[in-house]
């Protein structure tokens, strides 16, 4: 064990011949640990006991993305995981730092989005006795219970056993967050660059396939067989899974009906004949077997029960039997009864599911899917009417079909999204043509993801970002508009500003002078954001000028901001999940 930098030792007198032993230390072992397993990306912030490693990770080739707050770049390296399969890398100081990383990390476990946060930590001498480091804080306890694993390197020569346990973790079985805590005094420790080098692992097989058992298999063909009204319903997991074409070709050999989650949208295209979203309350209730792919019978699903299923209360089974096909074998029955649970990693069990329909598989009969199209007909044209309409103040409704048409257009672009009703509104209106291309709120339905989310698009996929933002949900990350112009990167940030959260027509009710919780500063003017840091910042009312700046932007690839103003009248409280809102639930109950 070596605590303190050893120098090579050079005795005066010695023979010529013996070459220096040469030397590498912690700072060095991170950087080549995180290499050898073909780590590209770190998002990140600099500072004690981490600038050195910043710095020459930098020199070393890795891409360091360096943010303005590290709830930014954890984020970043959350959606980084969801996108490539590979964990990203979100890099902290200790304490405040840590903890500022450490939202994102939790974010990370629980949307299954492999991640490391690796935070330098204070001196574990002091912190234990808690005698008052710079930055003390017993990082990893508070860690633990927030992600799916969590290790502490002490030595030198135990770094490459860290980074592929760390590896190992976030990414095997259902990926999650995972937290590597890096003391101070570790960076500068030595050691003999040969046993160095030998000490690290490249780690093999990193996310094993988990074949599903053959007899669950046949459970689920089975069930699905004899549905009369069969849905599949697709989510963020089997979007991460990238076995695309096998899950297109299952929902299309069996011909049923399917509704992508929000992150799931675009694995098939969303004007897909067999996409059921436009009739989601028809399918939802009506269903008898239900065939979930990568998705969870959360809140999301409102829990797999109740009255969007059918029941005859707020609490009660709709009759629908459940097929889910996911890695996590604790996850079935976790809110109704899986008659079916397939567990295997999706590209395998979607697989072996495709191997048992052949052309005698009984498609599903015409009565369920002619009524889903005459309710999906009646929703499209309904919607077509609104998008149609071109008021002033613009609505959420005409400014989003702009976005539509852009989108449609640039069907590789990246659609980052967050806020309520501009989340809500976008996700339905805006289709998307291709996997992994809506990034957004996730499982939390959380605010902030926007402009981490944009610049790790950007990074790791080199495409056009889109990301349709509340002006609520774009102040969590604003200040990173100048990381989107530091690092140049094809950011079009389109702000819904109906100036506030959910309305900006809300009344302080005492008419005193303090405005409303829910409202913000009149017109104000956000695309100055992005013309402070040299990108390009407009202010639109109209559709006609808002399609002019997106197109621009696009052209140009530059960094953009474009303050779309929105009637302030235009939302409805909650979004789309009011009933959630215990005022609510109070006067439903
Ligand atoms: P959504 O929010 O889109 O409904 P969820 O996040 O609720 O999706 O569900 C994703 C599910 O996908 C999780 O239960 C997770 O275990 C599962 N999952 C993630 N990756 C894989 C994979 N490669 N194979 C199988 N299941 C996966
Ligand atoms: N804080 C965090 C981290 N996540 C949250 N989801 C919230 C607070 C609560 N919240 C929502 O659920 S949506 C929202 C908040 C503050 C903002 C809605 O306003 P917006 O969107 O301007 O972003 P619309 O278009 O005005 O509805
Ligand atoms: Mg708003």
């Amino acid at each position: 064990m070596l605590d303190t930098p050893v120098k090579p030792a050079t005795e005066a007198g010695a023979p010529a011949a013996a070459p220096a032993p040469v030397e590498t230390d912690g700072f060095q072992l991170v950087i080549d640990a995180l290499k050898l397993n073909g780590i590209d990306t770190i998002f990140g912030l600099p500072g004690i006991p981490v600038t050195d490693l910043t710095r020459r990770m930098q020199k070393d080739g890795l891409r360091v993305i360096s943010f303005r707050h590290e709830q930014n770049a954890g984020y970043a390296a959350s959606i980084a995981g969801f996108l490539t399969q590979k964990p990203g890398i979100c890099l902290t100081v200790s304490a405040p730092g840590f903890l500022n990383g450490l939202t994102a990390l939790t974010h990370a476990t629980v949307n299954c989005f492999p991640m490391i946060l690796i935070s330098g930590s204070s001196e574990r001498e002091i912190v234990d006795l808690q005698q008052g480091d710079y930055e003390e804080l017993d990082q990893l306890a508070i860690a633990k219970p927030l992600c799916k694993a969590a290790f502490r390197v002490l030595h030198a020569e135990d770094i490459g056993v860290g980074v592929a346990r760390a590896i190992r973790a976030a990414v095997s079985g259902r990926p999650g967050g995972v937290y590597l805590d890096l003391p101070a005094k570790l960076f500068p420790q030595a050691m003999d660059a040969a046993a160095g080098k030998a000490s690290l692992i490249k780690v093999v097989d990193a996310a094993p396939k988990q074949i599903p058992a053959p007899e669950a298999v046949k459970r689920a063909l089975d069930l699905l067989k004899g549905a009369k009204k069969p849905l599949i319903i697709l989510g963020k997991g089997a979007a991460y899974a990238q076995a695309d074409a096998d899950i297109r070709a299952l929902v299309e050999k069996t011909g049923i009906p399917y509704l992508p989650m929000s992150m799931a949208k675009g694995l098939l295209p969303d004007t897909h004949e067999q996409s059921a979203s436009a009739a989601r309350s028809y399918v939802l209730p009506e269903a008898d077997v239900v065939m979930l792919i990568g998705a969870r019978l959360n809140w999301l699903l409102s829990q797999g029960k109740g009255k969007t299923w059918g029941g005859a209360t707020s609490k009660s089974w709709g009759g629908q039997r459940f097929i889910q096909v996911d890695i996590s074998p604790t996850e079935a029955d976790s809110n109704v009864r899986i008659e079916a649970p397939v567990v295997g990693d999706i590209g395998s069990c979607v697989k072996a599911l495709l191997a048992g329909v052949d052309a005698s598989w009984p498609k599903p009969a015409a009565e369920w899917t002619g009524a889903i199209k005459e309710r999906k007909d009646k929703n499209v044209a309904k919607m077509a009417e609104t998008l149609a309409k071109n008021p002033s103040p613009m609505s959420f409704q005409s400014a989003l079909n702009v976005v539509r048409d852009i989108v449609k257009a640039n069907p590789d672009a990246m659609l980052v999204n967050e806020g309520a009703n501009a989340l809500d509104f976008t996700r339905s209106i805006v289709d998307m043509y291709k996997p992994r291309k809506r990034i957004d709120v996730g499982t939390w339905g959380i605010m902030g993801i926007g402009m981490g989310y944009a610049i790790a698009a950007a990074a790791v996929t080199g495409q056009q970002v889109i990301a349709i933002e509340g002006d609520s949900a774009f102040g969590f990350s604003g200040m990173e508009t100048e990381t989107i112009c530091r690092y140049d990167l094809p950011v079009c940030i389109v702000i819904m500003n109906n100036n506030g959260v959910y309305r900006g027509d809300e009344k302080n009710p005492t008419g005193g002078s303090d405005p409303s919780p829910l409202v913000f500063v009149k017109d104000a003017r956000y695309e100055k954001m992005m013309e402070a840091f040299g990108g390009v910042g407009k202010h639109v009312t109209t559709p006609a000028d808002l399609r002019a700046a997106m197109e621009e932007a696009i052209r140009t690839r530059r960094p953009t901001l474009i303050n779309a103003v929105i009637d302030e009248g235009g939302g409805t409280e909650s979004g789309r999940i009011t009933s959630l809102n215990p005022t609510a639930a109070k006067k439903k109950a």
